[in-house]
């Protein structure tokens, strides 16, 4: 990609660096996908040149239910094994400045300073569908940076949780006892999204119980050939935590035994095609719209045919441009 080096914008300082272990430019790429997607294919194309195919796991549950806790402890396992290891850390309300971030950060606190670990916070507020594409594009330049497995924490509570979770390899879904277990789960549709489902808090009363609820839950659901086993933590103190890396273990290795998780990337790699696709098109044919959309609104045509006229441009001005090479 010899092109890319003579970039001459702000971020050639950061390109220069980038995938050499620079955190600072990790984090400046990282806010640029954020802010300006548009923006940042070159950046892109080298990323993806970069990247290994890290594991991705999705951690999601309802509020409060012990997932940054759960995190903490499982970065350390990972740690402990020698991975360098990334946490993109989302909520749905309160961005940057707000109490629960910064909660995460202290939950996670004891791994501030580590080199190994890189530890992202991303707001969902306002930004529907923006956050889809973000997180894809975050997750590839970790993936890029050396970091993996890369952590994906996240409340389950709404569509764009789901298409989180829907950017990784295993989901593990946690839910807390006391609360209604089997109600909590399934009103988030948590269901049909785990691979693997954790009770923590088992420290408290009827952690047993909600355990087994989940497990008739599970057995209930679609007999896939993985079956999504039911784990007891408590994440305060790290019991079971070494029970629930294996079980992503066994997932992975399953997945990918069965051909699953490779489905599941394809999937992953179409979805991201046309959506690049989708912004592209927007981004081209704006005027266009704009101008199409006048025409509509005076009656002069319809949306289906002024959309038709618009794709059928495209397909002349490439003919052409095959035509005049
Ligand atoms: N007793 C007990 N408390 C726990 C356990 N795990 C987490 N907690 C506590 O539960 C509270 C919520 O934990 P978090 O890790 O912030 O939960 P969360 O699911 O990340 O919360 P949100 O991100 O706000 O949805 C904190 O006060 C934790 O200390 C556990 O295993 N046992
Ligand atoms: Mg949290």
């Amino acid at each position: 990609m010899e092109g890319n080096q003579s970039i001459s914008n702000p971020d050639t300082a950061a390109g220069a660096t980038l995938f050499g272990g620079d955190r600072r430019a990790l984090a400046r790429a990282i806010s640029r996908c954020e802010r300006e997607p548009d923006s940042v294919g070159q950046l892109l194309e080298r990323a993806y040149a970069h990247a290994t195919g890290a594991l991705r796991i999705g951690i999601t549950g309802p509020p409060g239910s012990g997932k940054s806790t759960l995190t903490d402890k499982l970065l350390g396992a990972y740690r402990r094994d020698g991975r360098r290891v990334a946490v993109v850390a989302t909520d749905p309300s309160s961005p940057y400045s707000g109490g629960s971030l910064l909660g995460d950060r202290v939950r996670m606190g004891s791994h501030t300073g580590d080199p190994g670990v890189f530890i992202r916070s991303m707001s969902t507020r306002g930004r529907l569908g923006g956050l889809n594409a973000s997180a894809e594009m975050v997750a590839v330049l970790l993936d890029a940076e050396g970091y993996g497995p890369i952590l994906f924490e996240t409340v389950g509570v709404g569509q764009s949780e789901v298409e989180v979770i829907d950017r990784t390899d295993t989901v593990v879904v946690v839910i807390a006892p006391g609360f209604g277990d089997d109600i909590q789960a399934e009103k988030a549709g948590l269901m049909e999204v785990g691979d693997v489902f954790v009770v923590n808090k088992a420290d408290h009363p009827g952690a047993i119980k909600a355990a087994r609820t989940l497990e008739n839950m599970v057995s209930m659901g679609p007999g896939h050939d993985w079956r999504p086993p039911v784990l007891l933590t408590v994440a305060k103190t790290g019991e079971g935590v070494d029970e629930l890396v294996d079980a992503i273990r066994s997932h992975n290795e399953s997945m990918a035994g069965l051909g699953a998780l490779r489905a599941r990337r394809r999937a992953r790699a179409e979805a991201e095609i046309s959506r690049m696709i989708e912004r592209l098109v927007v981004q081209v044919s704006g005027p266009a719209i704009a101008q199409y959309s006048e025409a509509v609104m005076a009656g002069a045509t319809d949306p289906w045919s002024a959309a038709k006229q618009i794709f059928d441009s495209f397909r002349i001005e490439d003919t052409d441009r095959e035509a005049n090479c």
